[in-house]
C-alpha cells in the first residue's frame, strides 16, 4: 500500500493555511500544523477539520515558535515531512511599518531557520515559501518572475530577503525549495483588517446597526485579487512540479480599491459614497504599492494552473458570508439597504 505523504504547515490557523490543510487532507496527506501560543486559542478557521481529522491522526497540531530554531528542528527530526509549507508570517503590510524588526525576525529569519534545519536534518523534504507580489513594490505592472523587486515596506523587504534565502538553499545546497509569488487573494476567511474583508464585514455591521461608516485610507491603489482556494491549489502544484522553481500566481486583472467597494455596494443597490470615508490618516501608509497586476503565464503553462473565481464571485461570497454572521440573508439585507437609502 502507498504510504500517506506527510506535510508540515506553518500558519495553519491563517486564511491560506486552513484552506491548504483542507485540500491536502482530501488528498490523503497526514498534516502537522505548527502553531504559536496565543492567549486565546485561535483555531476558528480549522475547527471543522480538527473535529473530523484529529481523532484519526490525520491532523496533528504542535506548538512551536518561529523564533525558536529547536522547536522547529525537533518536529522535523521526529516526523520527517515530505513537504514543508511555510505560510506563517506577520502578513499585514500596514502594520509592518510599526513592527519592522519583528516582521524581519518572523518573515525572514524564520525562513532561514527552517531551511537550515531541513538541510541539516532531512534534506529530502520539499519546501514552499510564501512569497508575495509586495516584493515588486514600485515596479510597474505587469509583474512576472523576471520583474525586479522594489519593496516599499518592512513587510516587502522581509519577503524579498526570504525569497532570496529560499533560492540560496536551492542553488547552493540543492534543496527542493520553491517560491510562490502570490498576488492578493481573499476569501470569507480573510482577516478583518485587510481592505476587502474590512469592506464586506463593515457593510454587514452597518446593515445590522453596529456601525455607521467604513473608514478607509487610500482607495486609488490597484490590486490583482483572486480567491484563496484557487491559490492554495497552485501552492500544492508548485511543490508537485518536477523541479524546484519560482512561480507567480495571479488573475492578471487589476482593479482599484474603489472598484472593489463599488462591486460590493452594487450587490445591495447602495450608494457607497453615503457610507465610506477615505484618506483616513490611520490607514495611510508612509509608502504605497500603487499597482499590482500579475503575469502568471509561467504557472499556467508549466503547472496548468488557472484561477476559477472572478472578482464578482469573490465579492458576493465574502459579502454573503458576512451578512450571515450578522443573521441576514441577501433578501433581508436588500430590504434594510432600501430603508437606509431613503434616510
Ligand atoms: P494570515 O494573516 O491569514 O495568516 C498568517 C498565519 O501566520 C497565521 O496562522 C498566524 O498565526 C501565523 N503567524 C503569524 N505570526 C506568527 C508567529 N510569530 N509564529 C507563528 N505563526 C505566526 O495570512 P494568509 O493566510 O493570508 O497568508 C499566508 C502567507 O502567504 C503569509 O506568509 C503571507 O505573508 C503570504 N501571502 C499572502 C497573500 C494574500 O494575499 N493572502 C499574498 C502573498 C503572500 P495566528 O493565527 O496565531 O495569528
Ligand atoms: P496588501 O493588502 O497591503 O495589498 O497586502 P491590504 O488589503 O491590507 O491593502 C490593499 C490596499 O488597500 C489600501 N487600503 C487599506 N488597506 C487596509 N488594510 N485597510 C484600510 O482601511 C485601507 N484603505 C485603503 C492599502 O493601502 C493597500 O494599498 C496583502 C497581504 O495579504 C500581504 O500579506 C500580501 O503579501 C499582499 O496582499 C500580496
Amino acid at each position: 500500500m502507498k504510504k500517506n505523504k506527510v506535510a508540515f504547515i506553518t500558519g495553519i490557523t491563517g486564511q491560506d493555511g486552513s484552506y491548504l490543510a483542507e485540500l491536502l487532507l482530501k488528498k490523503n496527506y497526514i498534516i502537522h500544523g505548527l502553531l504559536r501560543r496565543t492567549s486565546i486559542l485561535n483555531i476558528e478557521r480549522i475547527q471543522d477539520i480538527i473535529n473530523k481529522y484529529e481523532k484519526i491522526g490525520k491532523l496533528n497540531l504542535h506548538y512551536m515558535d518561529l523564533t525558536d530554531t529547536s522547536s522547529i528542528s525537533n518536529l522535523i527530526i521526529k516526523y520527517k515531512p515530505h513537504e514543508f509549507y511555510n505560510l506563517a508570517s506577520m502578513s499585514h503590510v500596514g502594520i509592518s511599518f510599526y513592527t519592522g524588526e519583528a516582521t524581519l525576525n518572523i518573515n525572514t529569519l524564520a525562513t532561514y531557520r527552517i531551511l537550515e534545519s531541513i538541510l541539516k536534518n532531512h534534506k529530502k523534504c520539499k519546501f514552499y515559501q510564501a512569497s508575495s507580489s509586495e516584493m515588486f513594490g514600485s515596479t510597474p505592472p505587469p509583474q512576472n518572475e523576471k520583474s525586479s523587486f522594489n519593496p516599499q515596506s518592512p513587510y516587502g523587504i522581509s519577503k524579498v530577503s526570504a525569497f532570496h534565502i529560499t533560492k540560496y538553499f536551492r542553488q547552493a545546497h540543492g534543496l527542493f525549495a520553491s517560491n510562490g509569488i502570490l498576488f492578493n487573494h481573499e476569501s470569507p476567511r480573510r482577516g478583518l483588517n485587510f481592505v476587502t474583508r474590512k469592506i464586506t464585514h463593515s457593510l454587514a455591521r452597518i446593515l445590522s446597526g453596529h456601525e455607521k461608516k467604513i473608514h478607509l485610507g487610500d482607495i486609488s491603489t490597484r490590486r490583482d485579487w483572486g480567491h484563496s482556494k484557487d491559490y492554495v491549489r497552485g501552492i500544492w502544484m508548485i511543490l508537485q512540479y518536477k523541479k524546484p522553481e519560482d512561480f507567480v500566481l495571479s488573475t492578471g486583472k487589476n482593479y482599484s480599491i474603489e472598484d472593489f467597494i463599488k462591486k460590493v455596494f452594487k450587490i445591495l443597490d447602495l450608494n457607497w459614497k453615503d457610507f465610506v470615508t477615505t484618506n483616513n490618516k490611520n490607514f495611510l501608509r508612509p509608502s504605497e504599492v500603487r499597482s499590482l497586476q500579475g503575469d502568471s503565464s509561467k504557472a499556467r503553462k508549466l503547472l496548468k494552473w488557472k484561477p476559477e473565481y472572478d472578482l464578482n464571485a469573490l465579492c458576493r461570497e465574502m459579502l454573503l458570508n458576512d451578512l450571515k454572521l450578522y443573521g441576514m440573508n441577501l433578501e433581508e439585507a436588500k430590504k434594510i439597504a432600501k430603508k437606509l437609502s431613503k434616510n
